[in-house]
């Protein structure tokens, strides 16, 4: 059986004391623990930010990219391997910014894999700036006279562009948050997890405290089959912010489409090459 200590590595955590990381850090491993995915059975792909420096933490197979493109590359690993639990993680600056094309594309395949989205309102690595999800008017390092921009709203676009999971969360509701966390890894197809995660440092507006007072969570008979309502649920953020599982539906996912998945991983058809030399090149 797994355990939560399998994914220790000899790193602590570079965030600042009462990041609301912490908090997705331990739900995550919870649910995997729950599911009984060991670490060489999973493929975590991060972005560039503070979530990200998450990588350093999590022993498993963990590929620390670009700034955005966490996405295309999750994909490649799925292709390659689809017997790997692939998960995608950004925060929402890499997710909407510079990785919003990806995003988009990645919810009209249906790839199979989750994307947790560490959602703080800031590009807070690079020590507060507005992000595409500021809301209009707030006042950043970027922007000292208030953001002049609306707001995007990641779930809405999700659900219409084609993703098959979307669901919030809240990084200090741990056990609420793992069980998030083990839907979408349930889930086969794109799955989307926001997660709200105070940035204790840069954000002093959605603080923890904030995020309690405005947001809801979903009554137990919400019909998370239901487009419409889904795309309404998925707007709202200016009274009360829904919490849990919002849209769910079932369609082929990318693999599907492609015959040449059919029968073993891509990579135990292929001659093991030692790429140790290669590697070499690049010290
Ligand atoms: C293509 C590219 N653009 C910009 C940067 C600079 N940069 C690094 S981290 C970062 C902010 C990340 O913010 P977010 O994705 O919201 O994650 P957070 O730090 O809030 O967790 C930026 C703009 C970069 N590394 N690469
Ligand atoms: S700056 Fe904000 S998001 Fe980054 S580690 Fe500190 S509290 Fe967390």
């Amino acid at each position: 059986m797994t355990q939560i200590s399998d994914f220790s590595t000899t790193y602590k955590p570079t965030w600042c004391p009462g990041c609301g990381n912490f908090g997705i850090g331990v739900a995550l491993r919870q649910a995997l623990v729950s599911l009984d995915i060991p670490p060489h059975k999973l493929m975590a792909v991060f972005d560039i930010g503070c979530n990200s420096n998450g990588a350093n933490w999590l022993r498993a197979n963990v590929f620390h990219g670009l700034h955005g493109r966490p996405l295309p590359i999750g994909v490649g690993c799925k292709l390659a391997n689809p017997e790997l639990e692939v998960i995608c993680f950004s925060g929402d600056g890499g997710a909407l910014g510079e990785g919003g094309n990806h995003f988009l594309h990645t919810c009209r395949s249906n790839a199979n894999l989750t994307y947790v989205v560490h959602d703080n309102q800031l590009y807070s690595l690079t020590t507060g700036q507005a992000a595409p999800t500021t809301d209009e008017g707030t006042e950043t390092k970027s922007t000292p006279k208030g953001a002049p921009d609306r707001p995007l709203r990641m779930l809405q676009i999700a659900i219409s562009a084609g993703a098959t999971f979307v669901a919030r969360g809240l990084a200090d509701d741990i056990p609420g948050l793992s069980k998030l966390f083990e839907a979408a890894l349930k889930h086969r197809g794109f799955a989307v997890l926001d997660v709200l995660q105070p940035c204790v440092t840069l954000n002093h507006i959605n603080t923890r405290e904030w995020y309690r007072a405005h947001t809801y969570q979903l009554a137990a008979d919400h019909d998370s089959t239901d487009k419409a309502k889904a795309m309404a649920l998925a707007g709202e953020w200016n009274g009360k912010i829904p919490l849990g599982i919002i849209f769910r539906e079932e369609r082929p996912t990318l693999e599907d489409h492609f015959s040449q998945m059919k029968g073993k991983p891509l990579t135990q058809r292929v001659a093991v090459r030692d790429v140790a030399a290669l590697l070499e090149q690049f010290r």
